[in-house]
This record gives C-alpha cells, sequence and structure tokens, in this order.
C-alpha cells in the first residue's frame, strides 16, 4: 500500500471481491453542519449505505494519510473538530498530508480519493459550483474540474442556490460531465427540487444507469488494437436526485435567507473556501435550521441511492473486466 494512501480493512476486502463500496465526504461533516447533527448525519449515511447492502468509505486526511473509510472513533473525532479540521480540495492535500493536519475533504478531495482507491460511486449533498458574482470573483469551485478527470459518479441533489445554477449547468457541459436525472427531468437546486434547469438525461432505474455508466468507463479505456489507452479520457458523471418532496424548503424562504447570507459575507470580506461553510450556516441560522434539516433529509436520500447504483454496478455483466 502507498504511504500515503491508506484504505480501511473493509473497503480494501470488499473492493477485492467486486462488492458494491460507496464514498461518503467529510467537508459535509466537518464545515457543513453543526454539532451533534453533523456526526448523527455521518453516522446515518453510513448506515443507509450498509442497509442497502454496501460498504460506506468515508473519506478524510488523518495523521499524513489520505484515509478511505474510518472507524467510528475517527468519525466523532472528524465531526468534534468541526471547522478546526482543514478543508481539503485538490489544492490542500499536499500541505494537509505533510503536516499531518486533520483534514475533512470536499467533493474534489474526496473524488481524488475514490479514484485512487478503485471506487466507482460517491454520494453527497451537492457539489460546488460557480458562484454568484463569479463575473468579478472568479470563484467556481474545484469540484467541477475533479469530476472532469476522475471516473467517479457523484449521486447529490444539484447544486445549492448559494451558488449561480445556470453558470454552472453551463460549466458542467464544457466540462464534459453529464447531468443524469434520476426519475427526474429537472436539475434540482439543493433544498428545493427544481431549478429551472434540466439534465442531459434522464434514467429511471439503477440497471438503466450502470449500463450508461459503463459505456462512459469504457470510453475512457477502450481503443482500437494499435491506439493507445487514453486515460485522459476518464471522466465523472453527475447523478441527481430533487431533496424528498416533504423534506423540501420553501424556496422563497431559502432566496432571502441566501442573499441576506451574501450580503453579510460580501460585509464581513468573506470569500473563497470559507465561503460555502459561512453561507451554509448563515442561512440554516436565518431559516431557524429549516435548511439543516432539507439537507440531513437530501443527503440521506443520496446515500441510499448511491447504494443501489453501486449495487447496480456490481451485478452489471462485464463491469470488472470490460471497464
Ligand atoms: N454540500 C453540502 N455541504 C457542504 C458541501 C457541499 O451539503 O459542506 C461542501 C462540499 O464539500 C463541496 C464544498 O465540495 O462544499 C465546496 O466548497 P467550495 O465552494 O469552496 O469549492
Ligand atoms: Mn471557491
Amino acid at each position: 500500500m502507498h504511504p500515503l494512501l491508506h484504505i480501511r480493512d473493509e473497503v480494501q476486502l470488499a473492493l477485492d471481491q467486486d462488492r458494491p463500496v460507496v464514498a461518503l465526504e467529510s467537508t459535509l461533516i466537518a464545515h457543513g453542519m453543526p454539532w451533534p447533527q453533523n456526526l448523527e448525519t455521518g453516522r446515518l449515511l453510513e448506515s443507509r449505505i450498509r442497509d442497502k447492502g454496501a460498504v460506506p468509505a468515508t473519506v478524510a486526511v488523518l495523521n499524513g494519510s489520505l484515509r478511505v473509510g474510518l472507524d467510528a472513533e475517527e468519525l466523532e473525532q472528524l465531526a468534534r473538530s468541526g471547522t478546526d479540521a482543514l478543508k481539503v480540495s485538490r489544492r490542500d492535500l499536499p500541505f494537509a498530508l505533510a503536516e499531518k493536519r486533520m483534514g475533512a475533504t470536499t467533493v474534489a478531495g474526496t473524488l481524488m480519493a475514490a479514484h485512487l482507491a478503485g471506487i466507482s460511486v460517491f454520494a453527497t449533498g451537492g457539489i460546488g459550483g460557480v458562484h454568484r458574482g463569479w463575473q468579478q470573483s472568479l470563484d467556481i469551485s474545484a469540484d467541477l474540474p475533479e469530476l472532469a478527470r476522475s471516473p467517479v459518479a457523484v449521486v447529490c441533489a444539484g447544486a445549492k442556490s448559494i451558488l449561480d445554477l445556470p453558470a454552472t449547468r453551463e460549466q458542467l457541459e464544457t466540462y464534459g460531465i453529464p447531468v443524469c436525472g434520476y426519475r427526474t427531468d429537472a436539475f434540482p437546486a439543493f433544498y428545493t427540487r427544481d431549478s429551472g434547469l434540466g439534465v442531459d438525461a434522464r434514467v429511471d432505474d439503477p440497471a438503466q444507469w450502470a449500463r450508461a455508466f459503463r459505456a462512459q468507463r469504457m470510453l475512457a479505456t477502450m481503443g482500437a488494437p494499435h491506439a493507445r489507452p487514453n486515460t485522459r479520457n476518464y471522466g465523472g458523471m453527475l447523478v441527481v436526485q430533487p431533496v424528498p418532496a416533504e423534506h423540501e424548503a420553501e424556496a422563497e424562504r431559502i432566496e432571502a435567507a441566501t442573499r441576506l447570507a451574501l450580503e453579510e459575507a460580501e460585509k464581513k470580506a468573506i470569500g473563497g473556501k470559507a465561503l460555502t461553510p459561512f453561507l451554509l450556516a448563515r442561512i440554516a441560522a436565518l431559516t431557524d435550521g429549516a435548511s439543516l434539516q432539507s439537507n440531513v433529509r437530501l443527503a440521506e436520500n443520496n446515500a441510499i441511492l448511491g447504494a443501489q447504483l453501486a449495487v447496480a454496478l456490481s451485478k452489471l455483466e462485464g463491469w470488472e473486466e470490460g471497464a
């Protein structure tokens, strides 16, 4: 095993036996939610994945290695650390590792780990994207380019309305990241079910999705007899499903809170990596926790779907050999 990569035994065994595994990120836990709901959510996501017959692998940086799969104690340690844990995207990894910092991986950081470990499915709440005001700030999450180069499917509830969603959709297209709606034709807006934007394709069951994902993987690895395999063709997929209707937040309430939170962020000159966690926390406070409730429920729903997709892949003929 590589000194910088540490895969938990249970996860490695499942991968060796071609059993379904689902990666989970940890920024959602350390920076995205307050204690103790964050620990409860971390545990909930893992147990929903187990219920559906897959092995969860929460990713973080601990003691100088990229960890794929945490034990109960490590998960708690991370949740308790909250924002004391470094928020680790691709550009933060070298220092987090070398200086043995405790790090919570973002979607980008988790994608890197999932790819290195050989995990094909990753479930989260929402991905980062193009921020409102990008014309001035140029703030575009590293989640997007990472998705473009990792052969991993990310299950999410779209991207948060704190972002510029039409611009985020455009960037997904530019990067060639297919956006697959699971039983939906609409690109969801995280706390709410419909952003008014569309998806690239719709699937209605896990087996149908698995065939498309296999085709995408084969595009990266296939070639005529004299062609060289071109791993630059690797690319990920976004699988989106809306927050369950009964847990949807009120769109106007979210939008009003988002505008207020954005104004506050500007006054306080909060930007860069601190922006997303700041906005999430302010919106939760301004909506009396309503946004947090939606966040937990949609993440749970995505963990369940992630496990179903991973199970479908493991049953797909020719998945291990062909792709
Ligand atoms: N979705 C959530 N909560 C979060 C995030 C996403 O429900 O905390 C995190 C993810 O880890 C995502 C990150 O990768 O926000 C994006 O941060 P930035 O905009 O700084 O790239
Ligand atoms: Mn950013």
